[in-house]
């Protein structure tokens, strides 16, 4: 089946034209063909499908060819690639894993899971964040009927696997996150981070902001506003943009906060947020805007003299009832349709970075949670590739930096300098 294609195009002027006669005699009704429906039905048949070919003939290679009874010659006797959605070793959208790191330069977009809740003030859980948007992405195809877009075919992406986090040591897991960010972000790939709790949104920006010479706004999605200083004397997943925005080339004036609300906002974070002049819409302002305007208005002010955006996506921005399986469920957010118009209407301009989260597998149901963090990543995709943005932050990063492969010593504790206990 593979070797044929799906359908055989001609570019001849006459048929062309013919087929567009064809097109206009499918319309049963005068209005059909202003519908998005149609339009994206004949949009399908533009995009090309030699990945998918690819693929395919690279399972069979892999996986050895199926049994005699199997009429369909694609289908190996082991699954690799996409199919079924059931099976499989699960990394993101069964992307490449890059289990060496470096290769990650040579694709398009990267995801890194970041497990860790050592941020967590309420309900803990999202170091099984990554392991739960993996799984369920498994469901997914990279193709989306309305937009369009097909990953496979117009970008690349590698799964490169979890960054190390040393659990209940904020410090020194910011600092793993920090340079696995710096790496991916120095490869020109774009990161995708699944956290995690909020915490992980400092040393992610961080990775890109000591990357670069250039400054980056941020939009941010939350119920939460994330600005105080320390919360229980730490730097909690209720503290990243105040750390965040301290770092020169990170203007507080450049961050976009939306959705912010109810009754989960500490008066510490508004004061810090009031100082440092970040801009709050509110779910009632989204609500009286529209989704076009609070768009074009969060555009406005996070590139408002920045050279890149970086985005933030909070699970919990959506109202609870649709991700009960996240850390600090707030009643009244976004409904899953809004959010993912926002998410991509403020992604079509390009992006440096996308972190996901706040899903709390633990307290998920029927992976409903992990399911609406998945479609915030693809839509995100899917928005840059069909507006032809994705890489485009690549010019700004201007101060690469390189890491040391391992050398293991043999022997486990290996500082030539320890700190001195009790000295
Ligand atoms: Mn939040």
């Amino acid at each position: 089946m593979f070797s044929t294609p799906r359908h055989t195009r001609s570019h001849h002027p006459r048929d062309l034209a013919a087929a567009h006669d064809a097109r206009d005699r499918r319309a049963h009704h005068p209005d059909l063909t202003k519908l998005g429906g149609w339009k994206a039905m004949q949009k399908e048949g533009d995009l090309p499908e030699g990945r998918w070919d690819e693929e395919r003939r690279w399972a069979l290679r892999m996986g050895l060819t199926g049994a005699d009874s199997i009429e369909d010659k694609s289908i190996p006797i082991f699954a690799r690639g996409e199919l079924p959605h059931y099976a499989g070793i699960n990394t993101f959208l069964k992307a490449p894993y890059a289990e060496d790191v470096l290769e990650v330069a040579h694709y398009d977009a990267t995801v890194l899971g970041i497990p860790f809740d050592g941020g967590t003030t309420y309900r803990p859980g999202t170091r099984f964040g990554p392991q739960g948007v993996r799984k369920i992405s498994a469901l997914y195809t990279p193709y989306n009927y309305e937009i369009g877009v097909d990953l496979r075919e117009q970008m690349t992406l590698c799964d490169a696997g979890d960054v190390f986090t040393i659990p209940a040591n904020l410090e020194k897991s910011f600092d793993q996150i920090t340079r696995a960010v710096s790496h991916v972000a120095s490869s020109g790939s774009f990161p995708i981070m699944i956290g995690g709790d909020h915490s992980i949104g400092f040393p992610c920006v961080r990775g890109i902001a000591e990357v670069t010479s250039k400054k980056i706004g941020i939009v941010h999605f939350d119920r939460h506003a994330d600005i105080q200083e320390k919360d229980l004397d730490e730097r909690m997943h209720t503290t990243p943009w105040f750390h965040a925005t301290n770092m020169p080339n990170v203007p507080a004036k450049n961050l976009v906060q939306i959705g912010i609300g109810g009754w989960q906002v500490p008066r510490e974070a508004v004061k810090v947020a009031r100082e440092r002049q970040t801009n709050i819409i509110t779910m009632a302002d989204v609500e009286a805007m529209g989704i076009d305007k609070t768009v074009e208005m969060a555009l406005d002010m996070a590139w408002d003299g920045v050279d890149m955006v970086y985005m933030s996506f909070d699970i919990d921005s959506i109202d609870c009832g649709f991700v009960p399986g996240t850390g600090w469920p707030e009643p009244g957010g976004f409904l899953p349709r809004e959010a993912l118009a926002l998410a991509s209407g403020v992604a079509k301009e390009g992006l440096c970075g996308l972190e996901l989260v706040e899903v709390s597998p633990p307290y998920d149901t029927s992976d409903i949670t992990a399911l609406m963090g998945t479609r915030v990543i693809v839509d995100v995709l899917g928005a840059m590739v069909s507006h032809g943005t994705l890489g485009k932050h690549k010019a700004m990063i201007d101060k690469p930096v390189q890491f040391p492969h391992g050398e293991f010593e043999g022997k486990r504790w290996s500082n030539p300098h320890p700190h001195k206990v009790g000295g």
